[in-house]
């Protein structure tokens, strides 16, 4: 009996705790009922500005968290989410490359960590800041993800900042992800009637955009505590900057949020594939505010603000390029050569699911469709660069890209500068591979060794480092790198082909000729205006006569 007594004292006390931890834990939840968020009303907000109307906020520690009353409108979010869920026993990461378990688990609102430097919380900006459309394109995303993205702009946003949430569903199986979420106020739905890819989509939305600025954002993303705010401030400031936030990762197993380094600029490499990189060491010791932005040669492409008639002038995006890939580089240059600046702002913070594959076909393929939009870009932008491309990827050489003749009149009406200014101002640390192989020219009579087209060689008037760029050709060091077999002689090709083995790049001095290591034979050029070929060494002949010439 006093056991029973006891046990019973027991569940009560342990009853009695887990109550008073439950009550407490509900008064500090963000309340999502009309009549809690009533109750926190009188609660002051961040910036001293006045409650708009439909959106309160409580603080709890250093965080504002906004609570939300009648956001959704008649958006039904369960049974939207309830309409397509994850059978038993299929792999979650299989749909969407990522875990979609996690995510559907999370639900379509959650607190996340003000990942922002603290200065910026003290940061004011201006009271009658321009509202913006809010352009995401998705093609088969996620469900929890997309309404996460939505909800998160308009938990996280001034109210009076977000003029509408255009999205452009870009032929996704099922259209009712889509139609469903245009429920939401201020949501509006656009669906192609063919898969489109992102850049068409954006450019639709972009279109039937109604504000002034444009705020563009991939469709699995949370956005952070006063995202907007910095973005369109410098904007308002100056109409042709494109501004980005750093953007953090969402963790593609468990949805963490986690905080992205605040020292990364948006680079690239020959073969024009993106990569995060440290700011170069003398800007980053010169930056003494962590607030202030960061110029960037390129941006990551999906998340970003631009003024609408700017995005307009500028020539929106390269229409031509399909699906995926390559219109970041596009668009970075065009705005830098053309007159405008990117950067990357450390006090707007977004969240981005970062994923190790596609989830989706292209119906060229993976590998063709980006080779069709980077060549476009390299075609339209990068003049003599372009080189360094193409012997970066050799496999871009002969792939069809299409017409680029507007485009090409596009930069002549709009006076870009060269490519060659946006290295020297822009992006000086990229590395020009020639640079570091250059000290020499071949000379032949009066006749010095260049390049021809992409990579054949031949021989030309000399004149020095120009726009057909001579190459070197030194010792056992030069730069050759390819042979190819014809009918009767073989061919001499010149480009960075990474991939051929070093053997077959390697030649020697015989005499005043140069002999091919492997091959044994030696460079001629028996057909003046032809391509120069390889053929038995006969070093007396003057064909087969190479003196370097120096190039300061
Ligand atoms: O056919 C398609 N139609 C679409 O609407 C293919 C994709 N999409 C949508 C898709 O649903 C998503 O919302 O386009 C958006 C981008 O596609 P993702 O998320 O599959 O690609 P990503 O995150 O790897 O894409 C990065 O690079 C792209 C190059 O074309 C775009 O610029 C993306 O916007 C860009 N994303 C970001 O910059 C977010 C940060 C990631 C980084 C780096
Ligand atoms: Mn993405």
């Amino acid at each position: 009996m006093r056991r029973i007594r006891a046990n019973a004292i027991a569940i009560l006390t342990v009853a009695w705790i887990l109550g008073t931890f439950y009550y407490l834990w509900q008064d500090s939840k963000p309340h999502t009922s009309p009549a809690a968020a009533a109750a926190a009303q009188t609660r002051s907000r961040s910036h001293g500005q006045k409650a708009a109307p439909g959106r309160l906020e409580i603080h709890r520690d250093d965080r504002t968290i906004p609570l939300i009353v009648h956001l959704l409108g008649g958006f039904d979010e369960k049974a939207y989410l309830a309409g397509k869920q994850l059978k038993p026993g299929d792999d979650p990461y299989r749909e969407h490359a990522f875990n979609l378990q996690e995510s559907d688990r999370l639900g379509s609102e959650r607190a996340i960590r003000d990942t922002r430097h603290y200065r910026c919380a003290s940061l004011n900006y201006d009271t009658d800041l321009p509202s913006t459309s809010i352009i995401i394109t998705f093609h088969n995303e996620a469900r929890s993800t997309l309404l996460r993205t939505i909800k998160s702009v308009l938990m996280r946003s001034p109210p009076s900042l977000i003029q509408e949430i255009i999205l452009i569903d870009d032929f996704s199986s099922d259209p009712e992800d889509c139609q469903l979420l245009s429920q939401i106020p201020k949501v509006h739905c656009l669906r192609n009637g063919r898969r489109e890819g992102l850049i068409r989509s954006r450019v639709r939305g972009a279109n039937t955009a109604t504000a002034s600025i444009l705020t563009f954002l991939d469709s699995h993303c949370e956005v952070n505590t006063d995202w907007l705010q910095p973005m369109i401030q410098r904007v308002k400031e100056d109409h042709t900057r494109v501004v980005s936030p750093i953007i953090d990762v969402i963790s593609l197993d468990n949805f963490a949020y986690l905080a992205a380094s605040a020292d990364l600029r948006g680079g690239f490499d020959w073969s024009l594939h993106f990569k995060w990189e440290q700011i170069p060491i003398e800007q980053k010791m010169a930056r003494s505010d962590p607030t202030q932005p960061i110029r960037t040669p390129v941006i990551a492409g999906g998340i970003f603000v631009m003024d609408k008639s700017w995005f307009n002038h500028l020539g929106q995006y390269d229409t031509h390029m399909d699906i995926w890939g390559g219109e970041n580089f596009e668009l970075s240059f065009r705005v830098w050569m053309c007159g405008g600046s990117l950067e990357i702002l450390p006090c707007s913070r977004v969240g981005h699911v970062f994923r190790k594959r596609h989830p989706y076909d292209f119906p060229e393929g993976n590998a063709l469709t980006y080779i069709k939009n980077t060549r476009r870009a390299a075609e339209v932008w990068m003049d003599e660069y372009k080189q360094y491309y193409y012997s970066a990827r050799p496999s871009a050489q002969g792939k069809a890209f299409g017409s680029i003749t507007d485009r090409l009149t596009l930069r002549r009406k709009l006076n870009c500068k060269p490519f060659r200014w946006y290295m020297e101002n822009v992006y000086p640390e990229l590395r020009v591979p020639e640079q570091e192989a250059v000290s020499s020219v071949l000379k032949q009579g009066g006749s010095c060794l260049e390049t021809r087209g992409i990579d054949i060689l031949g021989l030309a008037e000399c004149r020095g480092i120009g726009a057909s760029r001579p190459q070197s050709v030194h010792g056992d060091t030069c730069a050759f790198y390819k042979t190819k077999m014809t009918e009767m002689n073989r061919w001499v090709f010149m480009g960075f082909f990474g991939s051929l083995p070093l053997s077959l790049q390697k030649w020697k001095p015989k005499g005043t000729a140069l002999q091919h290591m492997v091959s044994g034979l030696c460079l001629d050029s028996n057909a003046p205006t032809g391509p120069l070929v390889i053929t038995q060494c006969r070093p007396q002949m003057a064909s087969q006569t190479w003196e370097p010439q120096v190039i300061t």
